[in-house]
């Protein structure tokens, strides 16, 4: 798939549609797929019935990009890790997570500590990536110690673990640097983040229906209405939407619209002053509005799973869609953020390579 996906004409949509009848029956007879070419692999193995049956019956108009999801709350609502008093989230709140998609903010650090911060985070921001070797807001914690210490502070992860459970880690972090005058980040949402390349999910859980990851994003900069705070529709983690063709609304480098009415959605804003943080499950329907103001708005957020899920298991690189770009993964690893990693699924990044100096040059202090 593309990333601006259009309505084709009919004489292209009827041979494509036979064609992907014909990968879903490869699929359904197991035959084998180490044989096929690197992107009908993906097909066969990634999607399931319900996302061949969508791009074949709405005639290609529209599609999962995405692996489909439906949550099932748990019987029963109870926080999944024994925290210290300060961190404990109140009855109510977890509730409304489990209820709503997210909670918060939470104050986790002083706008004081944010301030000084964001000098640093604005220098590497603009500077090519030691893991990658490119500029990317992606996971700089890899080589910014101080991004890493503020990830990994309880304030971040012991309200996480009570959500995920204690054995955590990091899979990724981005900084948002939204910029005066930026537009929308549009609404959307993910599951298993096939979304990302539209090829191989990144993320392997048992169970698709329970929550299996988490966002937390950490305002760096008070974020408002005015600036783009985040923004939800409350109670949309039921289920991930397909995509319609035709949409031009932009998603970063993506130009697509998710089947989802705003209109009939419960869109609730949840400005944060600096040091405030949201945590969400990324399949509850986000996004935020334009920056209408002339300052910029920056923030960074980090995705944390349960160690009993893979993160790109035998995965060499990935592509992404959204911010441009190819990911080797040769320096990447998950970073235990909590507990101990006893399953030992994912390949790692080691506690003293995260506290040491990365690979930049020292940082300059902005005027
Ligand atoms: O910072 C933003 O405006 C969007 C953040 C977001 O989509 C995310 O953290 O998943
Ligand atoms: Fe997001």
């Amino acid at each position: 798939m593309n990333l601006h996906p259009k309505v084709r004409p009919l004489w292209q949509r009827v041979p494509l549609c036979a064609g992907l009848a014909g990968l879903a029956a490869y699929k359904a007879l197991r035959l084998p797929t180490s044989i096929l070419p690197r992107d009908i692999k993906a097909i066969v193995r990634n999607w399931d019935f319900e996302m061949f049956g969508k791009i074949i019956g709405s005639g290609l108009t529209s599609a999962f990009i995405d692996q489909p999801c439906y949550f099932k709350a748990p019987a029963k609502i109870e926080p999944k890790a024994e925290v210290a008093p300060e961190y404990r989230m109140s009855p109510e709140q977890l509730s409304s997570f489990y209820e709503r998609g997210f909670v918060g903010p939470f104050d986790v650090f002083t706008p004081a500590q944010m301030q000084d911060f964001k000098h640093d985070l604005l220098a590497i921001e603009g500077r090519p990536s030691a893991t990658y070797g490119f500029t990317t807001p992606r996971d700089r914690h890899l080589e910014m110690p101080r991004l890493w210490n503020y990830m990994r502070s309880p304030a971040v992860t012991e309200r996480i673990a009570q959500i995920l459970g204690p054995d955590l880690n990091c899979w990724r972090s981005q900084i948002f640097y939204k910029g005066p005058g930026s537009p929308a980040i549009q609404w959307h949402q993910a599951s298993t983040f096939m979304v990302e390349d539209y090829q191989d999910p990144a993320i392997f859980p048992e169970d698709r229906s329970e929550i299996f990851q988490i966002t937390a994003w950490i305002a760096v900069d008070d974020s408002t209405t005015e600036n783009g705070c985040l923004r939800f529709a409350a109670r949309s983690h039921d289920r991930v939407r397909p995509i319609l063709f035709g949409g031009n609304e932009g998603f970063y480098n993506a130009a697509f619209r998710l089947d989802f009415d705003e209109s009939e959605a419960e869109v609730v804003e949840v400005p944060c002053r600096a040091g405030q943080m949201v945590l969400f499950t990324e399949r509850c329907i986000h996004g935020s509005a334009p920056n209408t103001t002339d300052r910029h708005r920056l923030a960074f957020n980090m995705r944390v799973t349960p160690t009993n899920i893979a993160v790109y298991p035998n995965k060499k690189h990935y592509r992404s869609v959204y911010n441009g770009g190819k990911y080797v993964l040769d320096k990447w690893g998950v970073c235990s953020l909590r507990g101990e990693d006893r399953h030992g699924l994912s390949k790692t990044v080691s506690p003293e390579q995260l506290e040491r100096d990365g690979a930049v040059a020292p940082l300059k202090r902005a005027a």
